[in-house]
């Protein structure tokens, strides 16, 4: 589907192929447990987030230099214009290279790089959203926001993902709050496998814009009327929710549910290469499924640039 639109709910590292990251084990010398390409495409069966995380941490061993880090953008660039994204605001997990020994900066100056670029090679612009792993420490998240004080002119926003259950979002109350100060703007996962108290707390502890997922809003009906009299946007990622068996099949996905409620509803792919598609395939995934007319899937687009991190102006130039 070409239909121009806005990506809000990418993590980059969800977007390495298993040619890339074939192509990169074997430039950087780092093994992977896989013959080849495809054997890796075969182990792809999520039972749950977690069974995904595990997978999707353990291949990001292959990312190890600005320049690893420069394709990897561009080529997801690539992908996203050829399916009509004409913004794209993209997550990646700082916590998760640095852990393995690669510096932040070699990390934020990679992305950086590509991103600076978009527009004129891809004619896509382009935010950076830095997201802290929840089943990390909140002293953790704090000294990577310290870290990223050199790079903050790359960054617009936090965000906060990996596993849910367990890791409510007061537990980085201090962390979102330090970002409030340094002008940062502000989302964060909530409601993909966590609890409706879940977007309660990150709406009013965190203060966060945009609910990544929101999926379970569905069983708190006060809280759904909250998030249509604010006008909430919640950036869903329908075949992330069923790879990660949070919908059973995508015929049963509550997106015609959640447009006919009224709520402020954006379609994205959260991890392209191991969900079985990018944004525009997305758009095609859940046409069909759901028999989405065409004025629903306007709506979904223009939905998602009202909801970017844009003004007016960059938000009718990307349109
Ligand atoms: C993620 Cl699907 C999903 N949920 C939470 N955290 C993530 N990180 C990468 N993909
Ligand atoms: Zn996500």
């Amino acid at each position: 589907m070409h239909l121009p639109k806005a990506e809000l709910h990418l993590h980059i590292e969800g977007t390495l192929e298993p040619e890339l990251a074939f192509a990169l084990a074997e430039r950087n010398e780092v093994a992977l447990p896989y013959a080849t390409a495809d054997e890796l495409r075969a182990a792809y069966e999520f039972e749950d987030l977690q069974s995904f995380l595990d997978l999707y941490y353990a291949l990001m061993a292959v990312l190890r230099t600005e320049e690893d880090f420069a394709e990897l953008v561009d080529a997801y660039l690539a992908r996203a214009a050829a399916q009509g994204v004409r913004h794209a605001e993209i997550f990646f997990d700082p916590q998760a290279h640095t852990a393995r020994g690669v510096p932040i900066g070699t990390v934020i100056e990679g992305i950086g790089r590509a991103l600076e670029r978009s527009e004129e090679t891809h004619g896509v612009s382009t935010q950076l959203i830095m997201c802290f792993l929840r089943d990390l420490s909140a002293e953790s998240a704090l000294g990577t926001l310290d870290a990223a004080k050199p790079y903050l002119h790359r960054i617009s926003a936090i965000g906060l993902d990996s596993a849910e259950v367990g890791h409510p979002p007061a537990k980085f109350r201090e962390v979102y709050e330090a970002a409030t100060a340094l002008g940062l703007r502000k989302v964060a996962h909530a409601g993909e496998e966590g609890p409706p108290e879940y977007i309660r707390e990150a709406l009013d502890v965190l203060g966060v814009e945009r609910i990544d997922h929101g999926l379970r809003c569905l069983e708190d009906p006060e809280l759904v009327e909250r998030l249509v009299a604010g006008r909430v946007p919640l950036t869903l990622c329908p075949l992330s929710n069923v790879r990660l068996r949070t919908v059973d099949t995508l015929a049963d996905h509550p997106l015609p549910a959640m447009l006919a409620a009224g709520l402020h509803c954006t379609v994205n792919s959260d991890d392209p290469a191991y969900f079985g598609g990018y944004a525009g395939d997305n758009f095609d995934a859940v046409r069909d499924a759901l028999a989405l007319d065409r004025e629903q899937l306007r709506t979904l687009a223009r939905n998602s640039f009202e909801a970017a991190f844009l003004d007016h102006d960059e938000e009718r130039r990307a349109r």
